[in-house]
């Protein structure tokens, strides 16, 4: 899988990208993940990419030449399967969202900064747009990061056996289970019983129960991937 990011601000997005499963899947070759920065696809020598809005207000607003050089570069030297424009306003990613990129080969996210970015990008390059919760980030970016982790995990040959994404919470739709490990008591607070007693079946159960209740309390029953 190939990745591409288009960002105003290439160093946000660095370490994140180059740390942990992140840098042994690119190391793997399971997935190509390449930054590419805006300014160098700026017209002027001051390097701009902002502008003020049409019809006035505060902020500044993501040029559209930028972006489409970009993304008619990009575009020119392989077929791309999501061009996904990263704002608040746009479809809110979950994990089903994360397995349904996991299967595509070359996407493109496309980090939308400062106020906004020129609707002419949503309308005439994305395929979708894509936002990571319902609050305000300065930018794209951080939501590129959490994007690219959640789905990178998920490339057949990344995760190892003992990091299996199988049995990963939210992959059935439901919370996971509290987690223990030695010592079986720290200052007065024990490990549960049945984590200690060897009977596979009834841990089992107890996790499955652990999961349902944490599932209704914390996302009110209602939370499906
Ligand atoms: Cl994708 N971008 C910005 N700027 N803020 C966000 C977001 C994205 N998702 C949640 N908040």
């Amino acid at each position: 899988m190939r990745i591409d990011i288009l960002t105003g601000l290439p160093k946000l997005l660095e370490s994140p990208l180059q740390e942990s499963i992140l840098r042994r899947a690119q190391e793997k070759g399971k997935v190509e993940i390449v930054i590419h920065d805006l300014r160098e696809f700026a017209h002027d020598k001051h390097k701009t990419i902002d502008d003020t809005p049409y019809g006035g207000g505060a902020g500044m607003i993501l040029k559209p030449e930028p972006i489409f050089e970009c993304v008619e570069s990009l575009g020119s030297q392989r077929s791309y399967d999501e061009v996904i424009l990263l704002t608040p306003d746009g479809e809110p990613f979950s994990q089903r969202v994360a397995n349904e990129l996991s299967l595509k080969a070359n996407v493109m996210l496309i980090c939308g900064h400062y106020k906004g970015v020129d609707e002419r990008v949503r309308e005439a390059l994305a395929t979708r747009s894509v936002s990571i919760g319902d609050y305000v980030l300065t930018g794209g970016e951080l939501a590129a990061a959490v994007i690219v982790d959640a789905v990178v995990r998920l490339v057949p040959g990344v995760l190892n056996d003992t990091e299996s994404a199988l049995s990963d919470s939210f992959q059935d739709g439901l919370l996971g289970a509290p987690q223990y490990t030695r010592p079986a008591e720290y200052r007065g607070l024990n490990v549960p019983d049945v984590l200690l007693s060897g009977n596979h079946s009834e841990i089992e159960e107890w996790r499955q129960q652990q999961r349902f209740a944490r599932t209704k309390s914390r996302r009110k029953g209602n939370y499906s991937s």
